[in-house]
């Protein structure tokens, strides 16, 4: 299959380096003079481009003769991040490049940090699907991956006085140099309007149309053996500008197309859970959904004429509900356009269609008004109304896509689809017992799991060099590609030579992770001490509430014998709050409140410290990740679905302290029990300690060191200037506590100290860590593709036939 190279310029001494100017000189017409940062960070990554598109182009050729079946995959986002080092190390092409920039006399590590980072995703679920877009390509498999291509991601985070404000992030403003915009191909969306019943026919008038453009972005897998597409939608108004209403004095019929087409890719929505009821949310779902389903049919019509073999052609695969209205839009083309009656169109559909839940927060399940989907996609409703019609004549007792004025996506996306997945084994039998119960007994084949994965090129190869050269150097370099090889390590530990090589490898990232803090958050911290990461959305669930009190418990416990022998500490938050989110945005201020106190508390400074920089993204994940000890994976049992940095960390080496939660389960399992810091009630505990009344007060009550804890933030130990600051927070914790931060207080704090006198020993934390590095090869995102591949696609790899 194709491979990176450029016969022609082979045989010129520095190709790279001429390769660079030529782009510098004809792409962004400067000379090496009178070129900027920008100038040369465009020209380094236009030559990296240059260098994918052949094999780009062969795989997309090749998945075409073959008549390959392909995978589209929709979702809503897609969390990037930077890109020059991602495809250089892919294509093999690091030393070539950073060799090039250092001749011509730059600084290749800040031509790499001028790169914006690519946010167009809120957390987990967008950066599933880049790590699934990676894999996809470095397994051959055919695939495309369709989103929004908005102005603006997620955005910039910064905190003043402590509390978080939110800035625009505009990654769009300078040129994005990985895309290929494609105006030709182009499709009318629309909108709102009517439906004419005519001879058992319909036809919807929409009443607004915008056009969607492809923007597409070639991604290379590992050793540039295949690439794939990433294909973002774009608005533009279908018609530049109305003269003739202009003409007629209504200016606003003039340009209400243009507004609507500015608005719809304007911004990301800021939320992980739900907006509800955005009318511009369900249009942009829409929008990049029928986009997808019109490009995935016209290609499908290029070698088809019969469309009853679509679902030999393409696995459509719907990241969440956020695109579950493929299955409505691909039921109307089949009915209204190629003329199939409702059941065989429906039946058609589904055969195509997959669907992955990411979550059982009753909150989170997207529903829709009906008056509003109605409005906005009148044939929709029509062709629900009649999917609803046609389960229930097959399974009267099943629940109900339409009920109580809402649409129900969550079903809608279960009925359309012929498998439906959670992602990690705990959250798919809790899929199947709680909220898809009902379902689950009608269809008893169709739930299966896929436990979550990572790409190990981004999460290890790339971002922590020096752990990488030490694990190539022994067990070779298939590794990136096959990760099950880490398995070999574990021979190693018990050789106190390889495992003093293994913890220098950590420090040198803890090092760098501490000049860093040292120049960004002008704090001092010592690379001896233990990182302990928090780094995730900010969510009551997620419990950065928990890991703060602790904090303070701590502090206190220090105070009371200032000359114990305590473990030093550094304990490092990162994560946005949802801007509506109210309690998120207490908890952040909290953090950063107690922070201040203690990072200036003479007695505890040199032994406790607390860091939260503000913005955390992919690329200060890249950074943290790699210098942690430890890892917080505290969310309420049975609440987070699977996690993902819960793998990146263990892969780095960290040590995992957590709940049984989400693939935390899977991970211990992989690593050992004797190698991860458990504590907490299990899921079924959770349940049925909710059923008591009062449990919180009750707990609360047993603990004297989270009372102690709970007076100083409530006296405004914390807050002198404003006391009463967090009393909503701190009362609700005695009345509520609908997480049991109170239930897993005590038991937390106490393994919290376990591990303190686990990092002492220094041998044994090395062979426990480098246990985790070599335990966690299976939660490569490669095998959870290999997984789709094979229980819900039915695909096989277009290279060597490795899947099969
Ligand atoms: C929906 C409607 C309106 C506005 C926003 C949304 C919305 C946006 C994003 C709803 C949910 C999300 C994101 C969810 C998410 O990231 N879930 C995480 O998915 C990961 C990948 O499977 C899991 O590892 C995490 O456990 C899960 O929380």
């Amino acid at each position: 299959m194709a491979r990176v190279t450029r016969p022609d310029r082979q045989d010129r001494t520095d190709p790279m380096k001429e390769e660079i100017l030529a782009h510098l000189r004809y792409s962004l017409g400067k000379d090496a003079e009178h070129a900027a940062l920008y100038d040369w960070r465009m020209a380094l990554s236009l030559s990296l481009r240059d260098r994918m598109v052949d094999s780009w182009y062969q795989s997309t050729k090749a998945s075409y003769t073959g008549h390959k079946k392909r995978v589209y995959y929709l979702s809503m986002e897609f969390l990037i991040g930077r890109l020059i080092e991602d495809v250089a190390a892919n294509i093999g092409l690091t030393d070539e490049a950073r060799a090039a920039v250092t001749e011509l006399g730059q600084d290749y590590d800040i031509l790499v940090h001028d790169e914006p980072d690519a946010a167009l995703g809120n957390g987990g679920l967008g950066r599933l699907a880049a790590c699934f877009m990676d894999s996809l390509a470095t397994l051959g498999i055919p695939a495309m991956g369709y989103g929004i291509r908005y102005e603006h991601g997620l955005f910039e985070q910064d905190f003043v006085e402590g509390q978080q404000i939110e800035k625009p992030e505009t990654w769009l403003a300078q040129r994005h140099a990985w895309e290929f915009e494609r105006p030709e191909v182009s499709y009318k969306i629309g909108f709102g309007g009517h439906v004419q019943h005519h001879e058992g026919k319909a036809k919807w008038h929409p009443h607004e149309t915008v056009l969607a453009t492809a923007f597409d972005t070639p991604v290379v897998g590992w050793q540039g053996r295949w690439g794939n597409t990433l294909r973002l939608w774009s608005a533009r108004p279908q018609k530049e500008f109305d003269l003739a209403s202009f003409n007629r004095g209504d200016y606003l019929a003039a340009s209400r197309s243009e507004a609507l087409a500015r608005t719809i890719c304007r911004v990301l929505y800021p939320d992980d859970t739900t907006e509800s009821g955005k009318e511009l949310r369900l249009k942009q779902e829409y929008f990049f959904t029928a986009a997808s389903i019109h490009d995935l049919l016209r290609r499908f019509f290029i070698d088809h004429d019969d469309i009853r073999a679509l679902p030999d052609a393409a696995a459509i695969q719907l990241n969440d509900t956020h695109p579950a209205i493929a299955g409505p839009e691909l039921v109307r083309i089949l009915v209204d356009i190629h003329g199939l009656e409702m059941a065989e169109a429906i039946e058609l559909a589904r055969r195509c269609l997959g669907y992955t839940n990411h979550t059982l927060l009753p909150e989170a399940l997207e529903r829709w008004p009906e008056w509003l989907l109605g409005r906005v996609l009148p044939r929709h409703l029509e062709i629900i109304r009649s999917i609803e019609d046609s389960q229930q004549s097959h399974h009267p007792d099943s629940p109900r896509i339409l009920d109580h004025g809402n649409v129900n996506m969550g079903e809608l996306a279960f009925i359309m689809a012929h498998k439906v997945n959670g992602v990690s084994a705990l959250h798919t039998d809790l899929v199947k017992s709680t909220v898809f119960a009902d379902l689950h007994r009608i269809h008893p084949n169709r739930i299966v799991n896929q436990t979550n994965g990572i790409t190990p090129r981004r999460w290890l190869y790339e971002c922590n060099p020096a752990l990488s050269k030490l694990i190539t150097r022994e067990i070779g370099d298939a590794w990136p590609a096959d990760l099950d090889q880490l398995s070999r390590l574990r021979d190693r530990s018990g050789d106190h030579g390889f495992l003093q090589e293994f913890m220098a490898a950590k420090r040198v990232n803890k090092e760098r992770l501490s000049n860093w803090v040292q120049e960004h958050c002008g704090i001092a911290i010592d690379p001896d001490a233990m990182f302990d990461v928090q780094i995730k959305r900010i969510h009551e669930y997620k419990r950065q509430l928990m890991n703060i009190l602790e904090t303070i418990a701590f502090w206190n416990e220090i105070h009371a014998n200032p000359n114990g022998n305590w473990t030093p500490r550094v304990k490092i938050f990162g994560g946005k709050a949802a801007p509506g989110y109210h309690v998120a945005k207490q908890i952040i201020r909290l953090i950063n409140d107690v922070a201040g106190v203690l990072n200036n508390d003479p007695v505890t400074k040199d032994l406790l410290k607390i860091v939260y920089p503000p913005n955390y993204n992919v690329t200060m994940a890249e950074m943290l990740i790699p210098a942690a000890d430890l890892s917080e994976q505290i969310s309420t049992a049975g609440k987070e679905a699977s996690g993902t940095g819960n793998m990146k960390f263990a892969l780095n080496g960290a040590l995992t302290i957590g709940t049984l939660d989400g693939a935390n389960v899977e991970i211990r399992d992989h690593v050992g029990p004797e190698n991860f810091f458990l504590f907490g009630l299990t899921a079924a505990e959770v349940t049925e300690r909710r059923s008591h009344h009062g449990y919180a007060r009750a707990a609360i009550e047993q603990s004297p060191r989270m009372q102690k804890v709970l007076a100083q933030i409530a006296e405004g130990r914390f807050s002198p200037e404003e006391p009463s600051r967090y009393h909503d927070l701190v009362g609700n914790l005695w009345d509520h506590d609908h997480f049991l931060v109170s239930c897993d207080f005590d038991t937390y704090f106490d393994m919290q100290r376990r591990a303190d006198e686990a990092f002492t020993q220094t041998s044994s934390w090395a062979a426990m860590a480098l246990n985790n590095t070599a335990g966690v090869g299976w939660f490569s995102s490669d095998r959870t593709i290999r997984g789709y591949a094979r229980d819900i696609w039915n695909v096989g790899s277009a290279i060597d036939g490795e899947l099969e």
